[in-house]
């Protein structure tokens, strides 16, 4: 494969090439002041009406008490750190490579639009969940405890997916593992893991670390290393993130917004860059199964009244729909 620029390279530079500065209109001005993400006590007593509240308002909420212990999630941030650290050389052998469809491992946004538009950020990119699914050849060997610690996190993280799907569940007057269930459960449900590496970056105000976007994930965690730079889209505005210790941000993504019929919201969100600190920032996609699986709203949702927004689609073809832009089949039928 030809080689790919890595953004860690560049960050001595005094200007950015052009193919990371953004139109006027996508630059980041001053996030408004006044509402703030909600944060979201998981032992508390109303927590599943807040969680209601932050999944229907918002699409994002930061949780605390969410069982998954610090000692862990600071392994986890360590060994993240040592991993980047390493000479840009040793990361390399862990190229991914996209155009052979290799999209697993260290990798930067190629261009593959016609704006040839870059973000400021390497990242690693690999299955974390189920076990018996992971390719542990292509996770990194350096640090040593990386691939243990990964796994122990994965694990965790996986059973506060569990505690999310069931807390939305009884919000909407299901049973607790409905959700669970419509998007995979332990077998199905595939855990990707993205580590963000956004270097320091000398013109912070005309580049973007990751484009707005919404996630095709059910549920997506994230954690960072307390250096602010995400902001998400609410009521016309792009709110910054505040960084809330011992917590995990969740995003609701489109596959809950379509299970939902639109009662979850599947949330707008970018990852800014700054001049004076690396930001480093964990993302667990939890995804449904490619194929297996038909996703549309659940029947108890759709109504005389509510009738169903979204056409049944599988993971694959919603992919296919919004990054290819290709109809979903029920569309070109008219359906
Ligand atoms: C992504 O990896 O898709 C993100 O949106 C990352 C957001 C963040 O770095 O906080």
């Amino acid at each position: 494969a030809a080689a790919v620029a890595r953004v860690e390279s560049l960050a001595g530079m005094t200007t950015i090439p052009t193919e990371y500065v953004r139109t006027e209109e996508e630059r980041a001005k001053k996030a408004a002041e006044g509402p703030q993400i909600p944060v979201v006590d998981l032992e508390g007593e109303g927590c599943v009406e807040e969680v209601m509240k932050a999944a229907t308002e918002w699409g994002v909420m930061h949780i605390v008490n969410h069982g998954i212990d610090g000692g862990l999630i600071e392994r986890l941030r360590m060994a993240g750190k040592r991993f980047f650290d390493l000479p840009i050389e040793e990361k390399e052998k862990y190229a991914n490579d996209q155009s052979s469809g290799k999209i697993q491992g260290y990798g930067s946004k190629l261009a593959n639009n016609t704006s040839g538009q870059l973000e400021w950020e390497d990242y690693f990119f690999h299955l974390v969940f189920p076990e018996e699914k992971v390719d542990l050849s292509i996770w990194p060997k350096d640090p040593a405890d990386y691939v243990e610690v990964t796994k122990e996190f994965a694990k965790a993280i996986r059973g506060v997916a569990t505690n999310m799907f069931r807390i939305l569940s009884l919000g909407l007057g299901l049973e607790p593992d409905r959700i669970e269930i419509e998007v995979g459960g332990m077998e199905d449900l595939l855990l990707q893991m993205k580590i963000n590496y956004y270097p320091k970056c000398p013109q912070p105000e005309l580049a973007l670390g990751v484009e707005a976007h919404t996630d095709v994930s059910s549920l997506t965690f994230i954690l960072h290393n307390m250096v602010p730079g995400l902001q998400v889209y609410h009521d016309d505005k792009w709110v910054a993130a505040k960084c809330v210790p011992d917590s995990l941000i969740v995003h609701i993504g489109d596959t809950l917004e379509i299970l939902s019929n639109g009662r979850f919201k599947s949330v707008l969100h970018r990852g800014l860059v700054n001049k004076d600190k690396v930001r480093i920032s964990w993302a667990v996609f939890c995804e449904p199964p490619k194929e297996k699986i038909v996703l549309r709203p659940l029947r108890e949702l759709v109504t005389e009244t509510a009738p169903a927004k979204f056409p049944p689609r599988t993971f694959a073809q919603h992919i296919q729909h919004k990054v290819f832009k290709k109809p979903i089949p029920a569309e070109q039928e008219g359906v």
